[in-house]
């Protein structure tokens, strides 16, 4: 057997095991990645909402991501939370010289709706977009990364097309928050649209931690050196078989079924 692709995870903790680095470990190692973690924050958090933050030291993030990078290695990395501006700030020095893929996702809110980002913390995203292969913001995120109110449907591929031209990176504008019964999730870089995908929107409240695993599920197939359109193409299948296999748990936003999810579905 080939060995795994090595994926470091850098994100927050979710107790509830829907989200975050939980989401991320399910989700690599069911695409046949090996998961290491560097933990940014912990959440004490369940399909409700979240009842408790603690962000980690800015020092102790580096520790984590140098402990693993230094000895066993990276084949990419994922980024989800972050916790404060500082670790940030520190990600984007110490990973400006990774040279693997690095897929950022921009998390803002969580599905439950509560703040897992700062103003300071989000103002300092600018600089991990800059060292990111790909950016995978939601519809709110975009306009937020790119100072509107809200976005219109026709506009979403300029206003990608311009922060990717500004930070040097791809943008997946992921469509979930949109309208309609079709989500249409974008692929843009600085010179315009390199494609998009859709698939019928699935009527469910079961979608907590779907952000964290389209990224994580991403990063493990770029690792696999899957070619960027087409790693989207299966990170995608992998998210919506996991929401048609969610269990069903918890009274709020339940999470998916990372574990249900047979290879070839
Ligand atoms: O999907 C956003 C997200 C990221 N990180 C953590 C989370 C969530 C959503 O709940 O809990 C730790």
């Amino acid at each position: 057997m080939s060995a795994p692709p090595r994926i470091l995870s850098i994100a927050g903790s979710d107790s509830s095991g829907g989200a975050g680095i939980q989401a991320d470990i399910k989700t690599i190692t069911m695409l046949g990645g090996y998961a290491m973690t560097a933990i940014t924050a912990v959440t004490a958090q369940n399909t409700r909402g979240v009842q408790g933050v603690e962000v980690m030291d800015p020092d102790l993030v580096l520790d984590q991501v140098a402990s693993c990078l230094d000895d066993i290695g990276a084949d990419a990395v994922k980024i989800g939370m972050l916790g404060s501006p500082e670790i940030a700030m520190l990600l984007a020095e110490r990973l400006d010289s990774f040279a693997g893929p690095i897929v950022f996702d921009p998390v803002m809110v969580a599905t439950s709706g509560a703040g897992l980002a700062s103003e300071a913390t989000i103002a300092a995203f600018g600089a991990l977009m800059d060292i990111a292969t790909i950016v995978t913001p939601n519809l709110p995120e975009l306009a937020a990364l790119t100072g509107r109110e809200t976005l219109a449907e026709e506009d979403i591929y300029d206003v990608a097309g311009e922060l990717a031209a500004k930070h040097d990176t791809i943008i997946l504008a992921k469509g979930g928050h949109g309208e309609g019964g079709e989500v249409i999730d974008r692929i843009v870089s600085a010179s315009g649209k390199i494609g998009s995908f859709g698939h019928a929107r699935i009527d469910t409240r079961h979608t907590h931690g779907t952000g964290c695993t389209l990224s994580a599920a991403l990063a493990t197939l770029l690792g696999h050196g899957q070619p960027l359109t087409h790693a989207v193409r299966l990170a995608r299948a992998f998210i919506y078989a996991a929401i048609e296999n969610a269990p069903g748990f918890g009274e709020g936003h339940g999470p998916l079924g990372h574990q249900a999810v047979r290879s070839g579905s």
